[in-house]
């Protein structure tokens, strides 16, 4: 991904117009991450022995080029996922450097994970937003927040309804972090149309075909089946 800023500049990729690499379950370097004993040992008890790792990201968030568009709006993961339940998924996030306010950390709403699944669109925000950072619109603006300043290799888990962002880098690095989404492989698929997810489907499955030519009537679902791998235990329903 590029940042919107620099989307119409600069094609070659590099450290400075490669904003976040999606989907490396199958780079053999990058996948060592998913199965760290260390970040299993936790996973495991929200997701139980049948592990699924359904989303990686590689995040470089760039150095901010003057209207913000390196915030990542509040949302909640689970408006990305066509699985359930929440209980059983969640995301490991480490830091690969110092990250605090300055070069954009994660701000998270404590206590949100309680709630249920809101309606996401796009912020309207001057200098545009990226694709597919949705963001939630009606959160309660009197939530205390809780800006995550972490140190190279913290690691914060969280539930997939965790209203959670993060600032603009305000710095001229490129702050980089590393996650895994993980999902118990007994967790089952759901339909999302008719649903508040129904319009990122939409979204995301006209990217797919754009870029990779897979068929248009493929589903979110057909996409996770595809991008989902085994992480530890058997490949159940996921
Ligand atoms: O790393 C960040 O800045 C936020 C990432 C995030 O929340 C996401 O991609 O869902």
């Amino acid at each position: 991904m590029r940042d919107v800023a620099i989307v119409k500049s600069e094609r070659v990729p590099s450290e400075k117009t490669v904003s976040k690499v999606q989907d490396f379950q199958e780079d053999k370097e990058l996948f060592r991450y998913c199965v760290l004993p260390e970040i299993l040992k936790y996973v495991e008890c929200f997701t139980g022995p049948n592990i699924m790792a359904v989303h990686t990201m590689l995040i470089n968030k760039p150095p901010d080029a003057g209207k913000k568009t390196s915030r990542h709006p509040l949302h909640q993961d689970l408006h990305y996922f066509p699985f359930r339940p929440s209980n059983n998924i969640v995301c490991a996030w480490t830091a690969m450097e110092h990250i605090d306010e300055n070069n954009g950390c994660l701000c998270v709403l404590p206590g949100t994970h309680k709630g249920h699944l809101k309606p996401h669109s796009y912020p309207k925000w001057e200098g545009g937003v990226n694709l597919m950072f949705y963001g939630i619109q009606d959160y309660d603006e009197n939530c205390p927040r809780v800006h995550l300043v972490m140190e190279k290799g913290d690691t914060v888990f969280f539930h997939p309804l965790l209203i959670h962002g993060s600032g603009w880098n305000k710095t001229q690095g490129y702050r980089k972090a590393i996650s895994c989404h993980f999902a118990s492989s007994d967790c089952h698929y759901i339909d999302v149309k008719g649903t508040s997810q129904e319009t990122f489907e939409r979204e995301v499955m006209e990217v797919a075909n754009r870029l990779h030519g897979i068929p248009k009537d493929a589903t979110l679902r057909d996409l996770y089946i595809f991008r989902g791998r085994l992480v530890k235990g058997k490949r159940i329903n996921l």
